[in-house]
């Protein structure tokens, strides 16, 4: 679409002066091309980057990010700890910053996450709760954020990583106290305070079918049959070189289609062995290209999401140390051999 031609092209100029360069940069083979999100589009499918507010000062970085996405997440803004770090005292202004780039930009928000057992407040963590008292907390906390976010978001990621590998519940705080019936509980009060916004259920090593990915479709299964308003299943898609390419992946989004469930790849990241190397990116290549296939083949998939789109900002070098490169574009915003092989899925010579 010309909106995001546009933008490319104010986005290069800007990597450009960034970089002080005067001559060809390897992100310039890029000014006359469509975005990923332009490709993306062409198939009714978005194409998406999480972001974090702390680097929203790169101008560099947030020049490609309002460019080639009209789909953004936010890594951190609007978890618990920082929506809510005080009982009942909600801080919208990481998440607000994130909602306003992306309104700036003409992008829809996956807004992410209200129910997760990571990055709680001290003040959730450090004390006993009954059922009945910690109900009202997540009851508030859900109210209060989707209505806060009402209208600006396209879907929101309600319970994060509920299950164990094995399929069984994960033994969190919610779990432990309210029972499995916390994650009906928080759809229908999510629906409740935005009855437009796409409700998911988002966790990784669920791309491949298997125990954990077959504990979602059971669920799903049984929250449809019971009229819970469950529209969706995030596949967060971290990925790894050494641990070899989920093949099931497009029959397991299939599964979750045929149960009337929209699906999307919502965290992609491919990542590998340090120091990267051509063969290494030529692999990481063809799992982009793979997964983005998988996703245009089946009809409810309706969108892929980096988790970050460079590697000057992913997560993965602090969390796996040895382990990087996970990204289409490197540390200098220079697109990598997977940026192509996504273009080239989409059906782009
Ligand atoms: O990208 C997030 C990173 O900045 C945080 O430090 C980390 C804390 O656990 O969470 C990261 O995002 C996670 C996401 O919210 C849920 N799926 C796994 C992601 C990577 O850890």
């Amino acid at each position: 679409m010309r909106k995001h031609r546009l933008r490319l092209v104010v986005a290069v100029a800007a990597v450009l002066v960034a970089a002080g360069a005067g001559t060809a940069s390897p992100a310039q083979a890029h000014d006359t091309q469509s975005t990923l999100a332009d490709l993306a589009e062409r198939h009714g499918r978005y194409f998406g980057s999480a972001t974090d507010n702390p680097e929203l000062t790169d101008t560099a970085y947030t020049a490609v990010l309002g460019s080639e996405f009209d789909m953004i997440t936010p890594g951190n803004g609007m978890k618990w700890y920082a929506s809510e770090p005080e009982p009942g005292v909600f801080d919208w202004s990481a998440g607000d910053e994130i909602a306003d780039l992306a309104r700036r930009d003409h992008q829809r928000l996956r807004a992410h996450t209200l129910v997760w057992h990571n990055q709680l407040p001290g003040w959730l963590t450090d004390r006993e709760w009954t059922a009945d008292e910690l109900r009202a907390v997540l009851k508030r906390h859900i109210l209060t954020e989707v209505r806060h976010y009402r209208g600006k978001v396209y879907s929101w990621d309600v319970v994060n990583e509920a299950f164990n590998e094995d399929g069984t519940y994960r033994e969190t705080l919610w779990y432990k106290t309210l029972g499995p019936g916390y994650i009906a509980d928080a759809l229908r009060w999510a629906h409740q305070a935005d009855p437009h916004a796409k409700l998911y259920l988002n966790d990784y090593n669920i791309e491949a079918v298997g125990p954990k990915s077959d504990a979602y479709y059971r669920l799903a299964q049984d929250l449809r049959a019971q009229g819970v308003p469950l529209h969706g299943i995030g596949l967060q898609a971290h990925l790894a070189l050494q641990y070899g390419y989920p093949a099931t992946l497009e029959d397991n989004l299939r599964r979750f289609s045929r149960l009337g469930l929209d699906t999307a790849l919502t965290e992609v990241d491919v990542r590998m062995p340090l120091p990267a190397d051509a063969e290494k990116l030529a692999e990481q290549a063809d799992w982009y290209r793979d997964l983005t296939a998988a996703c245009l083949a089946v009809r409810r998939c309706v969108g892929i999401t980096v988790w970050d789109w460079t590697d000057k900002y992913s997560w993965i070098p602090a969390f796996f140390p040895g382990e990087g490169a996970a990204l289409p574009w490197d540390e200098e915003f220079r697109p990598k051999p997977a940026y192509a092989a996504i273009r080239q899925a989409f059906g782009e010579r």
